[in-house]
């Protein structure tokens, strides 16, 4: 590790780390973001917890009895989870060992003492690192090493894998389980009222794992103002949620798409948040039809998928629908307006911006645009020469903010951020009006015969068609074109995948959007290669279709 370089003006250390490897292994200064809290709900104190902003100032003030987490088993209130996490913090650091800034390893589906362990880390000042339940023991064993953990803590009826991983991490200490495991042994002797350690608002409290479509990993490293942040940007703008909003969704809280919107969001005004461990689309309607939930947080497939099953279920509760993790097709936004009468907000994230921060709600909604930043972020479009390209132009996506990207310890920070800005890797052209439209993750852009053409649009032609349950559109090598738009299809229940179905999604494509656009090729599959949170892994396709090239030549 190279170490960061001295400032000119060494700023004041206030950190409340006495183990300082994550503020360590922060990238050097001059290759941060730029950061902007052009807001007032953005200027937070030097010395804070979110914590104890989100539980213990919530049941202070009178939320208490209120429901906090909602789950099959039953509802914790505010006072129920702050007197877990109390005892969980005492375990940590009495029984534990651990002291500030130690990275405690978080692993289970979404339920309620998964998120007491969040807080309860956060709490004594340690550093969280959550972990998607379907990661497997060489997947873990990366996050164990890089993110050097010493502490896990595990529901029990994920241990295996995690165990397995223990043994090519020797870095790792120590395993306690929950939900049927260790830690509610240790929690019965401890007491109620645990003091938060009192951190720097600068004070790392998270490194949260991309889902790595390409390559090893990148933890993304978070302060307390972080979590804040993101509460005090999307939420208030496009949701306005109060106390009585009972929020619901799929993604996992490892996934920061899933522990803003089902944990920090709703924590932050005092609401509920329902749990599932798992929320398939039918799991999901189901749990907003018996909990009446109200605000719903899940990705564009999701939402398509219940377009064809919501009428089996009651979700007159519901009022809001968030749309992240993949572009949603205008086809689905409509079909689903068309079905529930709700008109989905969609928002780009990302994990080293912790959340959203282009968005759309209610009449400012344009269906196909991603929307306008939200407020408190900045963003712009890149011509390939870096400067601003004018409105109308398609370039990379720059964003800025209160948020924003710091790997632990990794050279791919020069590409992600470029003077100041945050590169998302993403597409996107801005119109007149200042709405961004996305087009297509920058290594996913077509070029055939000489166009640029953004599978997504094309995707979003082919799910308009009633044959099409899902698809992805890649370059495929072509000994004569070079590259052909390729279309892989899962076909809805009942269609043949035969010729004439080929042929009539080409000429329903055609009719839709520029015909050159059109895919030459078209497979029919079962179902499409995703990672855990949701998203297409488009360069699985691409790979398969460059072995298959090879493989013939
Ligand atoms: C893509 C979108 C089009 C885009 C995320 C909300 O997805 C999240 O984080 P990841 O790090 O991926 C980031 C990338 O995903 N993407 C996300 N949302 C959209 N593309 N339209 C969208 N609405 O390529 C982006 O660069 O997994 C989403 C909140 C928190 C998150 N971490």
């Amino acid at each position: 590790m190279k170490a960061a370089p001295r400032q000119a003006a060494p700023e004041v250390d206030d950190s409340a780390h006495v183990d300082r490897f994550a503020r360590d292994n922060l990238p050097p200064r001059e290759q941060w973001p730029v950061f902007t809290f052009d807001l007032p709900a953005l200027r937070y104190p030097r010395r804070m917890n979110c914590a104890t902003e989100l539980l213990d100032k919530m049941v202070a003030g009178g939320h208490a009895d209120r429901p906090c987490l909602i789950a099959p088993a039953g509802t914790w209130t505010y006072r129920e989870l702050q007197r877990r996490v109390d005892r969980i913090a005492a375990v940590l650091t009495r029984d534990l060992g651990i002291v500030p800034g130690n990275r405690v390893l978080l692993r289970a589906a979404n339920n309620p003492m998964m998120v007491a362990c969040w807080f309860a880390v956060t709490k004594a000042g340690a550093v969280a690192v959550p972990t998607m339940p379907l990661l497997r023991a060489g997947e873990l064993a990366y996050i164990l090493d890089k993110a050097q953990v010493g502490l896990a803590l595990c529901d029990a009826r994920l241990e295996k894998e995690l165990a397995e991983a223990a043994k090519r991490a020797p870095v790792l200490e120590h395993i306690v389980t929950f939900n049927g495991g260790q830690l509610e042994d240790l929690m019965a002797d401890k007491a109620d009222g645990f003091a938060a350690v009192d951190t720097a608002a600068d004070d790392v409290c998270l490194i949260a794992f991309t889902s790595g479509t390409t390559g090893q990993p990148k933890g993304t490293v978070h302060f307390h103002r972080d979590i804040m942040a993101i509460c005090d940007t999307f939420p208030p703008h496009h949701l306005n949620p109060g106390p009585d909003d009972i929020f619901c969704g799929s993604p996992p809280l490892a996934f920061t798409f899933g522990l803003g919107g089902l944990v920090t969001f709703p924590m932050r005004v005092g609401a509920a948040s329902l749990l599932l461990e798992k929320a398939s689309p039918d799991l999901l309607l189901q749990g907003i039809q018996d909990h009446r939930a109200t605000i719903c947080f899940t990705a564009p497939t999701a939402y398509r998928a219940m377009i064809d099953m919501v009428d089996r279920y009651d979700i007159a509760s519901l009022a809001k629908c968030v749309s992240a993790g993949e572009a949603l097709p205008k086809p689905t936004w409509q079909a689903f307006r068309d079905k529930t009468g709700i008109e989905i907000i969609d928002g780009i994230g990302a994990t080293e911006l912790l959340h959203i921060f282009i968005s759309a709600s209610g009449a400012d909604i344009r269906p196909g645009a991603t929307g306008r930043p939200v407020p408190g972020y900045q963003a712009c479009v890149l011509a390939d020469d870096g400067s601003p390209a004018p409105a109308g132009q398609v370039g990379r996506l720059a964003v800025r903010g209160p948020t924003g990207c710091r790997y632990l310890a990794d050279e791919r920070q020069a590409d992600y951020v470029v003077d100041g800005w945050n590169l998302t890797g993403d597409a996107y052209l801005m119109d007149e009006d200042g709405y961004f439209w996305y087009k297509a993750r920058t290594d996913d852009m077509i070029i055939s015969a000489g166009y640029n053409i953004a599978g997504p649009e094309v995707e979003a032609a082919l799910i308009a068609h009633d044959a099409v349950k899902e698809c992805a559109v890649v370059g495929a090598p072509d000994p004569e074109r070079g590259t052909i738009v390729k279309a892989f299809v899962v076909l809805r229940d009942g269609a043949a995948g035969d010729d004439e179905t080929i042929k009539a999604l080409q000429d329903f494509v055609k009719q839709r959007i520029a015909p050159y656009k059109y895919p030459r090729a078209v497979e029919f599959v079962d179902a499409l290669p995703r990672t855990e949170t949701g998203k297409v892994q488009r360069f699985k396709l691409r790979t398969l279709e460059i072995e298959r090239a090879t493989g013939r030549s």
